[in-house]
């Protein structure tokens, strides 16, 4: 499945509009490479243009969706916003309004021959429930979101055959307030509050497999981890035990979620935090029953273990460690390591066996719109073709079942990390810059020309 990747909260814009209520991605300021977004306490109209705003996809999707067949996209993974269908998230009846907007947006896809990759939770929470439960660190939030997830499943379940349930699950250890709303008490053990609320979204995660069962048959739904493949820094073995404790965090994931329980090391893992999970009754049974159908995975950056001083931090680099003198990184600091999307790719394959579907990965650069009203980027498309290749060798050299590609960003974007316009992905170019100015025109990268030769020829001419 030859395609593309967006979120709802860094596209559409329309933040208040047909009576969506703000989320936790309308609450942050924008930041930027070197200033860190803020979370704040509310909404100050004026100063939140990032996901108010984005790239107003909400009101431009058709033209958008039209590029993307012109590209011959063949699936295209974006996410519904859960405070678009409840707006401040314990409703008891969904906003029709906004239910219709996914309606129409599911049928301009299948008009077009593109199939749609839900994801249902993508790095938003409606706010309202961050104020009243505290986010997901409250277990009512299972509640909410399998409401919320039925009554998408039941509207769009006969269209939809390929769901992801949580955007990068295993995010919520890294930056906790982004996928999950939660903010921490003072003196307060963050790894409790963290490891109690993973546990509310693996519960919530299988709920809406199961449901997925129901409203969507013969639909495949899959988990979704954002994938750092770790390196030892050395032979030295405690840097090969420091690497197995970095990944635990990781792997405790794709544990629950594809074997339906918690692996035999998971107690241990968690006391060593000081953490005892609150379990009730039935949540073993929940979790066995909802195990997911393949593993989605965002691959961008590799990072290394070291069990001292390992050397220079790699500091924009998401997920930690310390940099990798091998690798060359992006003006960001995400270390580039298309082998290392190999090694993911047969990490997971060894240890799941299920097939696995790289729903992001891509460069975020600087572009530039030249005189020619054009956008000259080479080293997009040469970073996707190095990564394209080694996903290619897992299929071909290891057996890896691959079961699609949809770079992410392929329309530019707001930035995850730094709310900002400047650190684009896209395969289309959107006139729109980090002061929120612009005509919001879309232009045709080199890359997008690029990539429909890389669709058209199912690959062959990478
Ligand atoms: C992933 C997220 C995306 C996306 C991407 C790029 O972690 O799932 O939402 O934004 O990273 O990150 P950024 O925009 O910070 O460069």
């Amino acid at each position: 499945m030859w395609g593309g990747a967006v979120a709802a909260n860094q596209v559409e814009g329309a933040w208040n509009e047909d009576g969506k209520g703000p989320s936790t991605a309308d609450v942050a300021t924008a930041g930027s490479r070197e200033v860190p977004r803020e979370y704040t306490d509310g909404v100050q109209p004026g100063r939140f243009y990032p996901s108010h705003e984005a790239v107003d996809f909400y009101h431009r999707y058709r033209e958008d969706i039209a590029l993307f067949a012109e590209m011959g996209f063949r699936a295209f993974r974006t996410s519904v916003n859960w405070s678009r269908i409840f707006p401040n998230g314990d409703e008891a009846e969904p906003n029709a309004a906004g239910l219709d907007f996914y309606d129409r947006l599911v049928d301009e896809l299948l008009a077009h021959d593109i199939r749609p990759v839900l994801t249902l939770s993508h790095y938003e929470v409606p706010y309202g429930l961050v104020e009243r439960y505290g986010s997901w660190r409250d277990r009512r939030m299972v509640e909410f979101f399998a409401r919320y997830s039925e009554s998408v499943l039941a509207r769009l379940g006969d269209r939809v055959d390929h769901w992801l349930t949580f955007n990068e699950i295993n995010a919520i250890t890294l930056f906790p307030f982004v996928p999950a709303g939660l903010r921490f008490a003072e003196g307060e053990n963050r790894d409790a509050v963290i490891y109690q609320a993973a546990h509310h979204q693996l519960l919530a995660s299988a709920r809406a497999v199961e449901l997925a069962r129901q409203y969507s048959p013969g639909s495949q739904v899959g988990m979704m981890m954002l994938y750092p493949t770790t390196y030892a820094q050395t032979c030295h073995p405690q840097d090969a035990l420091e690497r197995v404790q970095m990944m635990r965090p990781h792997w405790l994931f794709p544990e629950v979620q594809v074997h339906g329980r918690y692996p035999s090391w998971a107690e241990a893992f968690l006391r060593g935090k000081g953490v005892t999970l609150d379990l009730q009754p039935g949540d073993a049974e929940l979790l066995a029953r909802g195990t997911v159908d393949y593993i989605g995975i965002s691959y961008y950056m590799s990072v290394v273990a070291s069990h001292q001083d390992g050397g220079e931090i790699s500091h924009g680099n998401i997920a930690g460690g310390f940099r990798n003198p091998y690798l060359a990184e992006s003006d960001w600091g995400w270390q580039i390591d298309p082998l290392g999307l190999r090694l993911a790719l047969n990490e997971l394959n060894d240890r799941y066996h299920k097939p696995i579907f790289v729903v992001e990965n891509g460069l975020g650069a600087y572009d530039e719109l030249t005189a020619d009203g054009r956008v000259h980027d080479p080293y997009r498309s040469e970073y996707l073709a190095a990564h394209l290749r080694q996903i290619h060798a897992a299929m071909t050299e290891d057996g890896v079942e691959v079961m699609g590609f949809t770079p992410w960003g392929c329309l530019d974007c707001v930035s995850m990390s730094t709310g900002q316009m400047s650190k684009r992905y896209g395969l289309i170019y959107v006139d729109r810059d980090d002061a929120g100015q612009g005509s919001l025109r879309r232009i045709r990268k080199d890359s997008f020309e690029w990539y429909r030769e890389v669709i058209a020829t199912g690959g062959a001419s990478v």
